[in-house]
């Protein structure tokens, strides 16, 4: 029996596990797609942009840890998935893409729809190859497969429709995608410094991102063990945050609670498997000790006493007989205190809602945790929705957050969000949308009905793009090019075949929520939001302080004077 090198490429996935392909047809595809087809065994997902394609494989792959596969035509078809490759390759989302490519005899000839895959995805990716002949398959596929789950990130393979309609050679070997992982920690002299460290030193504190994913009872019990205060990232949010009474928030931009001061206040700071990007929310003074499991990432964001490679659960349990217990709880207690005050602050706008319109956001989204399932899965847009996410949305052992946490791409939400409740059907997944987000991808509104898909959208619909008008503002700059005039959401989303409910008055925030969560089809609620609403980081700084006013000043002189009012009667609480 003849076998094409397509027909090997989708056993071939099947046998690995993957239960669906997320992109869009294309002549050169069409061998894939066909074998597909033929399977029976794999879906394809056919969505309406192949940027959708890369972020919904990508939240796939990161909420169940497994290979997902996207798929794009040559040349502009599989370039438009290169936004979401990015942002999968930065998650660490084992993806695997299929790049279809022009006919093999007119490689370099500038052809019509030529692009260089083999070069394009390098960036965003392990491993790109380029199949040109069926010999290749089997093993580049292996390969691809391997890079993906055992780097995590993304894998690209290149095959020209000609290609993938090949034979290919009884006499190659096939085998199945291997995800034995090993256990690694640092060798027992380095484990004994970094007890020494943390013994030595009275106050410790922990700081936690996506390394700490599936470690939650070591970092815990090591934390109980030091009395050390956990701060996070919103990557290691997820893990850290519910059931541990040493949480103390988020650092960052992002960030609310006492995780600044608690790693400003410390003597050693154990980083715990993160990437955290900003320098400036790093303090100088403690030690610091870093763990992660790529050695590569050790001390690029902040200086080091101590760095070992390491997973983060493999290495904690190896450290816990190491650790001396502490019994002085001083700084704990009082980190844990300022906690509550931190909290208490974010209540500002949710306990004292009133009447105001338009609303306020974090009421919002404050709701819309108190209504959510214990196991939802929130996708939420680059922009302000990251920030509302962050900071009223709680944690639990089986709630997941998805964002572009790492790439900051806008659009990310719903694209994450067809993914997760693809993979999940069952599963309450809701998508935190930016007006300026949703609407940048909105084609794939058309996703949801066209598979059934019951997620829900809740748009912030505050008529900016929102975070870069307060990034203007910080940086005492007048908004500019921010304004976005929109339809009413929630009759579009009727149009679509989806439930609208549009909200303009606080009253209505909780009752629509309700409703929208209780429906069994797809649901969007369009609330309209202030637009003026600032985010303070938990920390900021006096230039910020003096942008904001200087970027009001010159709002006042150019006659913008009723902006100015709203944005101060915005946030008279918070200011
Ligand atoms: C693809 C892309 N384009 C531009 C930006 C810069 N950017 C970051 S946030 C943002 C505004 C997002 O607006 P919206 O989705 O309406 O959310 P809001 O901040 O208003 O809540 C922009 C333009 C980006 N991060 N990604």
């Amino acid at each position: 029996m003849s076998w094409t090198v397509a027909e090997d490429l989708i056993d071939t996935l099947v046998k690995a596990g993957v239960q669906r392909i997320y992109g869009i047809v294309g002549d050169s595809l069409n061998p894939v797609t066909d074998a597909i087809r033929r399977s029976g065994k794999i879906q394809w997902v056919h969505v309406r942009h192949e940027e959708t394609a890369a972020f919904a494989a990508g939240a796939e792959a990161q909420l169940t840890g497994h290979l997902a596969v996207c798929a794009g035509s040559c040349g502009p078809g599989n370039l438009h998935l290169i936004n979401g490759l990015f942002d999968a390759h930065r998650s660490m989302a084992p993806v695997l893409a299929i790049a279809a490519h022009i006919p093999s005899s007119e490689v370099g000839t500038g052809y019509f729809q030529e692009t260089h895959p083999d070069q394009l995805f390098r960036e965003c990716s392990h491993y790109c190859e380029l199949v040109s002949h069926p010999r290749q398959m089997p093993r580049v596929l292996q390969s691809a497969m391997q890079h993906a789950v055992s780097k995590r990130g993304v894998s690209v393979i290149v095959l020209s429709g000609d290609v993938a309609a090949l034979e290919v050679p009884s006499d190659t070997f096939a085998h199945g995608l291997v995800t034995a992982l090993p256990v690694v920690r640092p060798t027992d002299a380095d484990l004994a410094r970094l007890a020494d460290l943390l013994n030595q030193g009275p106050r410790v504190t922990l700081f936690c991102g996506s390394g700490c994913a599936g470690a939650h009872a070591e970092v815990v019990a090591l934390a109980e063990k030091l009395k050390a205060p956990v701060g996070y990232a919103f990557r290691g949010k997820e893990w850290v945050e519910y059931d541990n009474t040493c949480a103390v928030g988020m650092s960052g931009l992002l960030g609310w609670g006492a995780a600044y001061m608690a790693m400003h206040g410390c003597d050693v700071l154990l980083l715990l498997g993160t990437d955290f990007p900003y320098e400036t929310f790093m303090p100088t003074n403690p030690q610091v000790a870093q763990i992660d499991i790529r050695p590569e990432r050790l001390g690029r964001r902040s200086k080091l006493d101590l760095g070992l490679c390491g997973d983060v659960g493999d290495t904690i349990r190896a450290l816990l007989p190491h650790v001396e217990p502490k019994t002085d709880r001083t700084f704990l207690d009082a980190m844990l205190e300022q906690q509550k005050i931190a909290v208490g602050k974010l209540r500002a706008y949710v306990d004292h809602v009133g009447k105001r319109r338009p609303i306020h956001p974090e009421y919002v989204a404050a709701v819309l945790d108190e209504l959510a399932a214990q196991d939802a899965v929130f996708t939420m847009d680059t922009g302000m929705c990251t920030v509302w996410g962050a900071r009223y949305l709680r944690a639990g052992a089986d709630r997941r957050f998805l964002g572009s946490f790492n790439h900051g791409s806008m659009a990310n939400a719903l694209p994450q969000a067809i993914g997760a409740q693809a993979a999940y059907p069952a599963r309450q997944v809701i998508s935190l949308s930016g007006d300026g987000g949703l609407a940048m991808l909105m084609g794939d509104l058309l996703t949801i009905p066209q598979y059934r898909l019951p997620l829900k959208i809740v748009l912030f619909n505050n008529h900016r793009l929102g975070m870069v008008q307060m990034e203007m503002e910080v940086a005492g700059l007048p908004h500019f090019g921010c304004e976005l005039k929109n339809p009413n959401f929630a009759t579009l989303a009727q149009a679509i075949g989806l439930r609208g409910l549009r909200v303009e008055d606080p009253a209505d925030v909780r009752p629509a929520l309700e409703q929208a969560l209780a429906s069994s089809g797809p649901a969007l609620v369009d609330v309209v939001t202030d637009p003026n609403v600032l985010a303070m980081p938990p920390k900021a700084t006096v230039q910020q302080a003096k942008g904001f006013a200087l970027a009001m000043t010159k709002m006042a002189f150019t006659g913008e004077l009723q902006d100015v009012t709203d944005t101060v009667m915005a946030n008279w609480r918070s200011l």
